[in-house]
């Protein structure tokens, strides 16, 4: 079977030893760190996200996929970020207050690091000042902001109202999956990204 498949089948079971194993094979046999993380990890990880919202599977199923997805991407962290360049500025980026979901944060963490960037990351569950204060106090040009339930969204449109209130020149960038373009639109954020590397893309157009 092939190993990209392999790699997704073992993290759709949480086994995180097997995942870890196969993508230092897989590494080994010299496959594409980006077709790694597309095909068989995120693949994986969507797949749980749909049984999970049928009820196929329960949270301690997702949360050991969770695990096995981690086992993976520490592996590719260093490849994704390999070009070592930086000194493009600085982007405070972090998951929204209430949301504790931070594999796609971490993820464009390591693509903004990788194209020469310097991140800061809050982490996760960060409350819309603590965004607003970073920034400022370590003169960021940027905040990305992460939400994946469509509960938190709203800690993006609170940074963006704060923002204006000052009358900050700091840009903002959002993503996440239930965050869209329209949304980005109607909140105010200077970009949508729908992926990391297009995160990328476009933090370079606005910075
Ligand atoms: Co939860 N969860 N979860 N979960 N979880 C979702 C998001 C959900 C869609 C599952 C479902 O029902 N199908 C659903 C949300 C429904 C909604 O609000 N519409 C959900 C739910 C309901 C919950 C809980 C409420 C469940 C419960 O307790 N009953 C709970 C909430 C906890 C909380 O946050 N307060 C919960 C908990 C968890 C775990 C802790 C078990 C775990 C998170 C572990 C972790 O992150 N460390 C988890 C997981 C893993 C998921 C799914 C299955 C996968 C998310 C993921 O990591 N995807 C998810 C289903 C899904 O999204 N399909 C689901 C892989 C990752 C690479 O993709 O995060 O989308 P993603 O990031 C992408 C892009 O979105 C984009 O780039 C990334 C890379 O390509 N992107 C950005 C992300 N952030 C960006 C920021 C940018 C730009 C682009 O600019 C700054």
């Amino acid at each position: 079977m092939d190993i990209l498949i392999q790699i997704s089948e073992y993290l759709q079971q949480g086994d995180d030893e097997e995942v870890f194993k196969l993508t230092k094979k897989a590494i080994k046999l010299n496959l594409n760190p980006k077709d790694i993380l597309d095909n068989s990890l995120i693949a994986g990880m969507n797949i749980i996200g749909e049984q999970f919202k049928k009820h196929e599977i329960f949270l301690p199923d997702v949360l050991m996929a969770a695990k096995a997805m981690y086992a993976g991407l520490d592996q590719l962290k260093p490849l994704l970020a390999s070009k070592g360049i930086s000194g493009l500025g600085k982007v405070v980026i972090g998951t929204v207050q209430g949301d504790l979901h931070d594999i796609g944060k971490n993820l464009v963490g390591i693509m903004l690091k990788g194209a020469g960037f310097d991140v800061i990351d809050l982490g996760k569950d960060v409350p819309a000042e603590k965004f607003v204060e970073t920034a400022k106090r370590e003169n960021a040009k940027l905040i990305g902001m992460s939400a994946l339930l469509t509960t938190t969204m709203q800690t993006m449109k609170q940074v963006i109202e704060i923002l204006k209130e000052e009358n900050s020149e700091i840009k903002t960038i959002i993503g996440g999956a239930p965050v869209s373009k329209e949304f980005a639109n109607e909140i105010g954020a200077d970009a949508y990204a729908y992926d990391a590397a297009n995160t990328v893309e476009c933090v370079k157009k606005i910075m």
